[in-house]
């Protein structure tokens, strides 16, 4: 037994001794000797570029330090353990945060000041870990923050794309999508573990076989196709604390065995194709969000990453343990959306197949084991697989999920005897056109947990998608986690003069408030002193100013850091409503025109009718959603017209802020006033930048959909803005537009009206969108929220003043950012977390 013990030292004595980012002559040296030995430069031909590698090398050294001996205290404890299984880990970038994770940063600024580079530079220097698309794959990146920072042993299991999600560039309006070769530069956070190399079969053939130690049949998986996987891992440092957990992300390499019948018949070129193959496994995210476009390659991802992600994970069971009763009690795995459900088969197959269990006794672990998120209600992003690809890849997997079906369907008709319809409705298998298996319903069976992702949302599954299944398990199965996000990157490291002025007024130097965000709650005692509103407000202002300087920067458009900031910044798709927004966008453009032509001065607009704004809009359309493309095409067109528009001063701008990814977010979100969470009720499962945007002091504009309900919750209805028809009139609506027709209100003819004569470039441009809506049915009920969206505005704007310095401003919209702010505690990814070891994974922290 291993009796090491590295618990000794008190934390803050460890830190010191550990590592060099602590200390700054030992930084500067092993600053240099990166330098000298893995960069082969001198300190006299080092770029910012270099700077950035050799002090990435230099902090990762102490970060691995701390990796190590966590893996090390919980090899040795040899508790239950967590897996987060997620096909996107939307890093960003990992330097800056793990500085602040490591709380080194203010050291580090200065060591590598002395050695002539500025942090920021340096820091702006790595690419983006992009791996993923949006909301779900942040939400996997808050989470593996939160659980290394909540003393959780948890890892995450991903796939480590060469191509992460597309650069967008706008090219005369237009999205054009560029590869994102992130790994250009070799990545200073990835350890390769060459030495781990699981091979990982497709296709093939299935036989039976008679054990003859059993003197029972056997099935054999024959593969015929081999893919090596070979792990890249990112230590993943917590905040405050040494524990340092592991993001393991797949990468498919070929097998060393070459295929000789190829070799002989001379057919050497076929072979080295075939094995060439094998790297494309991991080559490349699909830029889907919210939609599944079933490829066979995605399913071949998912069934490479699931079965290496199970062979790693019982191997290291299997070290301490040989009693599978007891996996469930060492191993929790959660699947993150339907994308591993696979994983659920894989696991009964190893059991039942590889390790010989009786079928009842293994699926009744697998149960325990496993537990399922889901993010959408949307049939469209719903998995479902083709029989007949699932045969053709994996074909034992097939027949396991049969079997599946075969018991689970055998104790419905037992529950409800007689009810065929209820049968085929909740089938595994959908028998239509294309025979498929719907990975929701088999992640739910295998599941012994399944959560919604905020309160709506969960209710929502159980009355609608699910509902069958509540009756079939009951309601026990089903569960809420609300989201969250790290406080540490959407405050700390995205806005440290705000986090820095929190940390004043909490009297918290060590900004223990980051892992205890309800600390927040006492900002509330502020919220009459003026003195400090003010100070509030020119933090606000300053990084309005940083983000005017990031728009000019990329839009070439100049915009006024005292107008109101209005941001919309998420996926382009028809149920988040970006069209919503530009439609209110021309219809405030034409009665600005209107007031002009009637003699009224830019001045007296301002004053009596429309408050100067910034319409901000980002987001990334995927390459094949027609109708996304349309609604940026116009955005920008519409930012062509007004932007140089002479009359308008800066009554009016409208900008498209290209490549929208977690770094840009980290400036545009603390330089927002007033942000854009407008789904059609009942359709955002939950929303996560709401969260950020509201925890940097930023106000909502909002529908009654997602988290949304229960920020206002938090934060008072006050300090929100909420309009629009509720997720319980959506189906009445909807039934009249199809049977009654669309009535499109006389606010929004003006603004087609203005489409239709060209007024925004060819109309023919956007006629599918406009039809859409008036000859389409409006599926998602722009008709009946733009009134409403509109008034919801007029409010607001009465509030929000002339902006920065202006009194109506410090007294009305001021305090109710600081309120929201205040509030925001709840939201912490942390809380997620405490939520999932307590009612879903049942494990404790362990303080390493
Ligand atoms: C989904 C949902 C979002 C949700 C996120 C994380 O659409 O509403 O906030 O997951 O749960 N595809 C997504 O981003």
């Amino acid at each position: 037994p291993l009796n090491h013990s590295v618990n000794s030292t008190n934390y803050e004595e460890k830190k010191m001794e550990n590592s060099a980012v602590y200390n700054k002559d030992k930084f500067e040296e092993s600053f240099v000797r990166h330098v000298e030995s893995d960069l082969a430069r001198n300190m006299f031909n080092c770029d910012d570029l270099g700077a950035y590698q050799a002090a990435s090398n230099a902090i990762r050294d102490s970060v691995l330090v701390d990796w190590a001996n966590t893996q090390q205290q919980q090899t040795i404890h040899d508790g239950k353990r967590v897996y987060y299984l997620s096909l996107e880990f939307l890093m960003g970038r990992a330097m800056d945060n793990a500085l602040i994770n490591l709380d080194a940063r203010d050291q580090v600024a200065e060591a590598i000041g002395n050695l002539g580079f500025n942090l920021e530079d340096v820091l702006e220097q790595e690419p983006d870990a992009a791996l993923g698309n949006g909301g779900l794959g942040r939400l996997a990146a808050c989470f593996v923050d939160s659980m290394s920072s909540r003393n959780y042993s948890a890892w995450g299991y991903g796939l480590n794309y060469q191509y992460g999600i597309f650069k967008q560039e706008i090219i005369d309006g237009y999205q054009v999508e560029t590869p994102d070769y992130w790994l250009k530069y070799s990545n200073p956070w990835e350890v390769m573990r060459s030495e781990i190399q699981i091979p990982v079969d497709f296709y093939g053939y299935v036989y039976e076989h008679y054990d003859t130690n059993t003197g029972k049949p056997k099935k054999i998986w024959q593969g015929g196709e081999r893919v090596i996987a070979v792990p890249a891992d990112f230590p993943i440092p917590g905040f405050n604390t040494t524990n340092t957990n592991n993001l393991r992300l797949w990468n498919a390499k070929p097998t060393m065995e070459f295929d000789f019948s190829k070799f002989n018949n001379g057919d050497y070129q076929q072979s080295v194709a075939a094995q060439q193959r094998a790297e494309a496994l991991t080559s490349v995210l699909y830029p889907n969000d919210n939609f599944e476009k079933g490829k066979e390659l995605r399913l071949r991802q998912q069934y490479f990453w699931v079965a290496a992600s199970l062979h790693d994970i019982i191997r290291r069971y299997k070290k301490n343990h040989k009693d599978w009763d007891n996996l469930s009690n060492q191993v929790a795995i959660q699947l993150n959306d339907t994308h591993p459900t696979l994983a659920i088969v894989e696991l009964q197959r190893i059991l039942v197949d590889l390790e010989g269990l009786e079928w009842n006794a293994a699926w009744k672990i697998v149960q325990r084991v496993f537990a399922y998120t889901n993010h959408t209600v949307m049939t469209e992003a719903l998995e479902k697989w083709p029989v007949d690809l699932v045969g053709r890849l994996i074909p034992r997997h097939l027949e396991i999920i049969y079997e599946i079906n075969y018991f689970f369907l055998k104790d419905v008709e037992a529950k409800f005897p007689g009810d065929r319809d209820l049968l085929s409705r909740v089938s595994i298998i959908e028998e239509g056109q294309v025979k498929s298996v719907r990975m929701a319903y088999l992640a739910i069976v295998g599941s012994h947990k399944v959560n919604g992702v905020a309160e709506l949302h969960s209710e929502l599954i159980k009355t609608t998608i699910f509902k069958d299944f509540v009756k079939i398990f009951g309601p026990e199965r089903f569960t809420n986690v609300t989201n969250g996000i790290t406080p540490r990157r959407w405050l700390r490291q995205a806005n440290p003069k705000l986090a820095k002025l929190i940390s004043e007024k909490l009297n918290d130097p060590k900004y223990e408030y980051l892992t205890h965000l309800g600390n927040l709650k006492k900002l509330e005692n502020f919220v009459n002193d003026e003195a400090f509103l003010k100070e509030w407000d020119d933090i606000k202002f300053d990084n309005k100013r940083k983000l005017a300087a990031l728009i000019k920067e990329t839009t070439g458009v100049e915009v006024d850091p005292n107008v109101l900031f209005d941001i919309q910044v998420k996926r382009i798709h028809e149920y988040k409503r970006q069209q919503l927004n530009i439609f209110a966008v021309i219809y405030r453009y034409l009665h600005i025109k209107k007031l002009l032509a009637e003699g009224l001065s830019v001045q007296e607009i301002a004053e009596k009718h429309y408050i100067p704004k910034a319409s901000i809009f980002g987001g990334k359309a995927a390459p094949g959603y027609y109708m996304a493309k349309i609604i940026i095409h116009l955005i920008n067109t519409v930012g062509e017209v007004v932007n140089n528009d002479p009359e308008i001063g800066n009554l009016l701008k409208v900008v498209f802020i290209p490549d929208y990814n977690v770094s840009k977010a980290e400036i545009i979100i603390p330089g927002s006033d007033l942000s854009n969470h407008i789904s059609t009720a009942g359709t955002e499962a939950s929303g996560t930048s709401n969260m950020k945007f509201a925890l940097n002091g930023g106000l909502i504009i909002g529908t009654v959909d997602g988290a949304n309900v229960e920020i206002t919750r938090e934060i008072g209805e006050e300090n929100i803005f909420l309009f629009g028809n509720l997720a319980e009139s959506v189906d009445e609506l909807r039934h009249k537009h199809y049977y009654e027709g669309v009535k499109i209100p006389e606010s929004m003819q003006e603004v087609f009206n203005a489409i239709d004569t060209g007024m925004f470039g060819l109309p023919e441009e956007f006629k599918s969108l406009l039809d859409s809506i008036r000859y389409h049915s409006d599926y998602y009920l722009a008709t009946d929220d733009f009134d409403l969206f509109l008034d919801a505005h007029k409010k607001l704007e009465k509030m929000f003043g002339l902006g920065s310095g202006d009194p109506t401003h410090l007294r009305e919209w001021v305090p109710k950012s600081v309120l929201s702010v205040a509030n925001m505690g709840f939201f912490s990814s942390d809380r997620c977390i405490d939520e999932y070891a307590e009612n879903i994974w049942d494990v404790e922290p362990l303080n390493v």
